[in-house]
């Protein structure tokens, strides 16, 4: 064998260990289910929900969404204060490796704010939700009546 060779051989060991901890990275996956928001009134501010759930073997983070329709879009939470409900920006929402979180009224969900036309039922609404592994994902909001809580579609138990 001659040196080179061996150097060759000695540096493809080298790289073993590094190849094998890539492949034990287990991927990580989202799917977006039953996306919709609450209709809202142009230049207002509109709840959209969905429940996320991990496809992966990894944990996940929504991290941020945005939209063309709106000028801003935040991550809320929904926190008892006293008799009032009120809502907090949260940095990110978790989503464990197998499981989901479904975003709802009353609870996390995320605010479409300064909506450049009115959101009206029937209608849809882009929405791109950016994870931390998983990268972007966009979906269409289907737009429900101002008091919805939930999707349309039927929920068979
Ligand atoms: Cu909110």
């Amino acid at each position: 064998m001659t040196t080179s060779r061996r150097a060759l051989l000695a540096a493809a060991a080298l790289c073993l260990p590094a190849l094998a901890a890539l492949a034990q990275q287990p991927p990580a996956g989202i799917a977006v289910e039953q996306p919709w928001m609450r209709a809202a009134v142009q230049g207002g501010t509109g709840g959209a929900f969905v429940t996320l759930r991990s496809t992966g073997a990894q944990a996940d983070r929504l991290v941020s969404a945005s939209s063309p329709a709106a000028r801003a879009v935040e991550l809320h939470n929904t926190v008892r204060d006293g008799d009032v409900m009120r809502m907090q920006p949260v940095p990110s929402i978790e989503i464990p490796a197998g499981g989901s979180v479904t975003l709802q009224p009353g609870g996390l969900h995320i605010m479409l704010v300064g909506l450049a036309q009115a959101a009206r039922p029937g209608s849809t609404v882009p929405l791109t939700l950016n994870f931390e592994r998983s990268g972007a994902v966009t979906v269409q909001l289907a737009v429900q009546a101002p008091g919805a809580r939930g999707a349309a579609a039927p929920m068979h138990h």
